[in-house]
């Protein structure tokens, strides 16, 4: 038994009754040292005017602003009501937390207290349509706050201002949202954002660069008061899909494909923190970025709760994680919900070494892009199709909103889809096939593109040239 194993142990354990363990380690936690005690809320009715959010400790875009070091944070996010683009062409009647969705981005320190104050501004007018939606009550839920929700996180009418003060005693990146009912209705309209708690002693780790990423559902369709905004279709929420958790887009930031088109920049070498939220309301994230691996995963934002090494995180609603990873080389960086289906509606970003990238990238990222046509019409139709259709239509990648335009020519002849092109409306009032079409695009009709004559026989020669491909080699690429 007098191994050395043996002796090994038996000096660790006299090791650790020595005299230089015996004071306990201090508890970060220590909840008799947390503030649990917050004032009342006030409520007035006296409104703030200006700037709809305001605040040092405000981020409002993905790029993270430093952590401001002031022990109390003035926080202030009035409601909106207001029209949004949740995709190129798609706008949809948002409510908002400081005039945007997501709503501003928190940063502030474990023991800062968090002085906030939001007017509800729903009876504001709405610049473009008449109102989007009658005035209404709203709340304001903090995750980050450890308080009483009948007190704090009461519902304000239009007009009124509350008030309310907290401290914040976990590191962690906590979602905030209206919390008004009903409060799936109000989340997936728009009202949510993320505070962002540092630990009192900061991150264990230096990084080059943070990004917010906050992953989040809309469920729109076509406004049934035929509503329009700067000429285009308004899209409202679509209560029917929202009770049945069947998204219409799922999106980064708000925006289907949105860091697509503006990628998130970094250079090789660098080390980069992701502060990932999963607003929902009602689906999970699988969150994943193709080309490296995460070095550290924070889960809910806490370095207390570390994994190493990680491909993937999963995120339930309000679910939350710091994600920190190397960019080893030159390239364009994809971020996906792993749940490919969430992805392909517009869960997608790219953290890129170059300002340009393509989308080619994302679907297949190791596949050779394909030839373009040489006739002038396919290319200009193939360059119109690139910028103005693919937010709602792939080529031989699947259903977006749309159909996915591959094999369009074998299945409709010319002029079906010249009259389509022309006037998808006036198809769909007399068009069996196009009625048919409708009803499998869950009944989003494609809004009318105002395309000239000129322009239609363009897309239609591209479209043939996709259909001379061998079958699958056609894809589209993305806008630059
Ligand atoms: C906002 C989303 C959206 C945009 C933008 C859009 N479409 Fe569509 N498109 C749809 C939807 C949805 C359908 C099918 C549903 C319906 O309207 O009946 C469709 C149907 C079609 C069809 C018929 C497909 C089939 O299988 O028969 C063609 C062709 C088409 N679109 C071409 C285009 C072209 C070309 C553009 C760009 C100029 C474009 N679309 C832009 C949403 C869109
Ligand atoms: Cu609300």
């Amino acid at each position: 038994m007098k191994s050395p194993t043996y002796l090994a142990l038996a000096a660790l354990l006299l090791c650790a009754c020595g005299p230089n363990v015996q004071s306990p380690p201090t508890d970060r936690y220590d909840t008799s040292k947390m503030d649990l005690k917050p004032t009342p809320a006030k409520l007035s009715s006296e409104r703030h005017t200006g700037p709809l959010a305001s605040g040092a400790s405000l981020s409002m875009t993905a790029v993270l602003k430093p952590l401001d070091t002031s022990p109390v944070k003035e926080v202030q996010l009035d409601t909106s009501h207001k029209i949004i683009e949740i995709a190129p062409g798609v706008k949809f009647a948002a409510w908002t937390f400081g005039d945007q969705v997501p709503g501003p981005t928190v940063r502030a320190r474990v023991g800062d207290k968090i002085r906030f104050s939001m007017t509800n501004r729903s009876d504001e007018p709405v610049p473009g349509v008449k109102l989007t939606a009658a005035p209404m009550m709203h709340s304001m839920d903090f995750h980050a706050a450890m308080v009483s929700p009948q007190d704090k996180y009461r519902s304000v009418a239009p007009g009124q201002t509350i008030t309310f003060e907290f401290t914040l005693n976990y590191p962690g990146v906590f979602m905030y949202h209206c919390g008004t009912p009903m409060i799936l209705e109000h989340i997936a309209s728009g009202m949510y954002g993320a505070v962002i708690v540092e630990p009192r002693e900061g991150y264990p780790t230096k990084v080059d660069r943070e990004y917010v990423v906050i992953q989040s559902e809309f469920y729109a369709k076509l406004d049934p008061d035929n509503r329009k905004v700067d000429g285009v279709p308004l899209y409202v929420l679509d209560t029917d899909r929202l009770r049945a958790a069947q998204p219409t887009h799922t999106v980064f930031n708000g925006v289907h494909n949105g860091m697509v088109r503006q990628p998130l920049p970094a250079k090789p070498g660098e080390r980069i923190r992701v502060f990932v939220l999963n607003v929902g309301p009602s689906k999970t994230s699988s969150f994943h970025i193709v080309g490296t691996i995460f070095d550290r995963v924070w889960f809910e934002g806490n370095p207390d709760n570390q994994f190493r090494g990680m491909q993937t995180v999963l995120l339930g609603s309000s679910n939350s994680a710091i994600v920190e990873f190397m960019i080893p080389e030159e390239g364009s960086y994809i971020m996906v919900d792993h749940h490919f289906a969430n992805a392909s509606q517009g869960a997608i970003g790219l953290i890129s070494t170059t300002a340009k990238t393509e989308e080619k990238d994302l679907e297949h990222h190791n596949m050779e892009a394909t030839d373009t046509p040489t006739d002038p019409a396919a290319v200009q139709g193939k360059q119109a199709f690139e910028s103005k259709c693919l937010a709602c239509h792939s080529v031989g990648q699947g259903r977006k909103l749309g159909p996915d335009i591959a094999g369009v020519t074998k299945r409709r002849a010319d002029n079906w889809l010249t009259k389509w092109l022309k006037s998808p409306e006036k198809m769909l009032e007399t068009d069996v096939d196009a009625k048919t079409m409708l009803k499998e695009a869950n009944n989003i009709p494609m809004p009318n593109q105002n395309l000239s004559d000129a322009e239609i026989k363009q897309y239609l020669s591209y479209f043939h040239w996709i259909d001379m491909q061998p079958a699958g080699t056609a894809t589209a690429h993305g806008a630059k």
